[in-house]
């Protein structure tokens, strides 16, 4: 095995897995590849480990980067039949982080004493520092992979490494790996799609929403935009929320009223610029437990009702529910539409736009909206009893 010699770049690759036949029996490397010869290198590795047991290890609490590096080091761990384990130290505190890995069905597992590290054969780090376990093991396993994009600090043995600082996230160099080694992502599977879903997502919170991205980012983004599942991507994206959206969610919180998997709140007067939290409310109040749909909605610009309807019921079709139930103008254009799982509605106050008494005016557009709406869940609830 060569030593690893570190490039004076502050870029670092050490390419020390054996020659062997990899080259006859792989495809060869696709396309414009950044780093083709670290590619050449990581299959190599993977190649030597073929039919081995492998621990992939996430440090410190695991984040959308990390958890996808590790779900994409594992994807094409498999293509070589090695048997890879995701092991986790730390909790995953933030409950978005949780949500995540519950959606993409990851199948991570946190480390209990009872569990024998050194069993495995060889070890894969993924978008971290440093190479020590966080738990003594007293034979730790020989270190296959290690793949970051964090300061190079060194101080350790592997059979592939692979830093690159120049990186925004660790998931893009992943998805560089994918792209180019032609054992990439399918079209149309779920699976590849759960993992396209998560590096895309590792790649945006590393970067800050791209704000941050590099070039090799951007490129990998490029490629796994093709295979996303959009709905995940955005059920499990951040959003990030302004101190008025908090405001009305908040309103929108403390207004709630549930009838069976329905929520209905009204958030009060909403400012014009402002408009958004109301759909970023109902999108909030949709993830309160047993709920299916949400209906939230605001005076905007003190002369319409504003609303914005979310579900999951897949008996609910937006775009026919609030048709059905606001109806039409005089012109006969609708005051609500919708597509798959969203909807939204606008209903003008008119004349009473110029009730001084904003406390009244606001009474009478909440008890319609609801009345409205607990009447048409009452009476579709009634029609699912009797059939
Ligand atoms: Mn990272």
């Amino acid at each position: 095995m060569a030593s690893r010699q570190p490039a004076p770049t502050g870029e670092h690759v050490a390419l020390t897995a054996q020659n062997g036949d990899y080259a006859a029996s792989r495809p060869p490397i696709r396309g414009h590849c950044e780093a083709p010869e670290r590619l050449e290198a990581f299959l190599h590795a993977l190649e030597a480990a073929r039919g081995k047991r492998l621990l992939i290890v996430i440090k410190g609490h695991p984040d959308p980067d990390s958890i996808a590096s590790a779900i994409a080091q594992r994807h094409l761990s498999a293509e070589f039949e090695i048997e890879s384990t995701i092991v986790y130290f730390d909790q995953i505190s933030h409950p978005e982080n949780r949500a995540l890995v519950k959606s993409l069905d990851a199948d991570l597992r946190q480390y209990r004493e009872d569990m024998d590290l050194s069993a495995f054969d060889y070890m894969s780090f993924v978008d971290t520092q440093t190479a020590h376990l966080p738990v003594r093991v007293a034979q730790p396993p020989a270190i296959l992979t290690f793949v970051d994009h964090h300061k190079y600090v060194g101080g350790f043995e592997s059979a592939f490494t692979d830093i690159r600082e120049d990186a925004g996230a660790t998931s893009s160099i992943y998805a560089e790996y994918l792209e180019h080694s032609g054992l990439g992502l399918r079209m149309g599977n779920s699976t590849d799609a759960r993992l396209a879903t998560a590096l895309m997502h590792g790649i945006r919170t590393d970067t800050d929403n791209l704000l941050l991205a590099r070039p090799i980012d951007f490129r990998a983004g490029a490629y796994l935009r093709q295979f996303i599942d959009g709905d995940l991507l955005r059920l499990i994206s951040k959003q990030s929320i302004t101190a008025r959206t908090m405001e009305i969610i908040q309103r929108g919180l403390n207004n709630k009223a549930i009838r069976g998997t329905f929520l209905v709140a009204g958030v009060g007067f909403v400012r014009e610029e402002d408009r958004d939290g109301i759909a970023q409310t109902s999108d909030f109040l949709l993830r309160h437990e047993g709920i299916e749909t949400a209906v939230v909605f605001g005076i905007v610009n003190g002369d319409v009702v504003d609303g914005s309807l979310r579900t999951n019921s897949p008996t609910i079709d937006p775009d026919g529910w609030l048709k059905t139930l606001f109806g039409a103008d005089s012109a006969g254009r609708h005051y609500g539409g919708g597509r798959r799982n969203k909807g939204g509605f606008r209903i003008p106050l008119g004349l009473f736009a110029r009730c001084r008494d904003r406390e009244a005016l606001w009474a009478i557009g909440k008890k319609t909206i609801e009345d409205l709406v607990f009447e048409k869940i009452g009476v579709e609830n009634e029609k699912s009893e009797a059939s």
